[in-house]
């Protein structure tokens, strides 16, 4: 048992562990709710603050979606898009994002925000710190499906060198307390196809933002 719990909970840091493998026996019920997310808010390429469109096309649901638009980052009730309000979060997704919360020591963890992140060849995610959240107290899950990517975990400061984790489908990453501010990033993908998501990468990224 502890050489299973060794080799499926990877400390990454105080507060930060990658699960291996730990959404794998609910892919397809978790892909089968970022379709029917996309059918009523589709997937779009956002704005940056300075007004370039992001590579990686992203949704979200839940009571709050994460944005950005020339205006800059936020947390909205809204799809600016529709304008109505981001579909329901699938039980699937927040039970899931619950119990890997709990296997990293976060109780209780009730995420209103689900941004669905879908990468394909080439797109990439620069560092950047989480800080639209209201409470940085709650932890941050991040669960990836389909086809593999290096996510960048960095420390507090830009600067500080960043571990390079292979995450493939299934794995979650949850990264709280004394590591909620580190500095995290996606560098860009490698071509390849997975039999559920072809040749595209989707990150979940849940959180309790309001
Ligand atoms: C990922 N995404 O897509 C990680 N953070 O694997 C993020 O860390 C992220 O996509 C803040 C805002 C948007 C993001
Ligand atoms: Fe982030």
């Amino acid at each position: 048992m502890p050489l299973f719990e060794a080799q499926t909970r990877q400390a990454l840091g105080p507060g930060a562990w990658l699960l291996h493998g730990f959404a794998l026996a609910d892919a397809v019920a978790l892909l089968d709710g970022v379709d029917v997310v996309i059918a009523g808010a589709p997937l779009r390429n956002m704005l940056t603050p300075g007004g370039r469109a992001m590579s990686v096309a992203m949704t979200n649901c839940g009571a709050l979606g994460w944005t950005s638009d020339r205006s800059g980052y936020r947390y909205v009730p809204q799809d600016p898009q529709r304008g109505l309000p981001w579909p329901a979060m699938p039980a699937a997704f927040s039970k899931l994002a619950g119990r890997a919360a709990q296997a990293a020591g976060f109780a209780d963890f009730l995420p209103d925000a689900c941004l669905i992140n879908r990468y394909s060849a080439g797109h990439k995610l620069s560092l950047h710190q989480d800080k639209d959240e209201h409470d940085f107290g709650q932890p941050i899950v991040s669960v990836s499906l389909g086809i593999a990517a290096v996510f960048l975990f960095g420390g507090l400061a830009r600067q500080d060198r960043a571990l390079r984790l292979t995450v493939v489908h299934g794995d979650v990453l949850v990264w709280g307390g004394a590591s909620r501010m580190n500095y995290h990033g996606v560098a860009a993908l490698s071509a390849d196809r997975h039999a559920l998501t072809q040749d595209y990468r989707f990150n979940l990224t849940f959180r309790k933002a309001g």
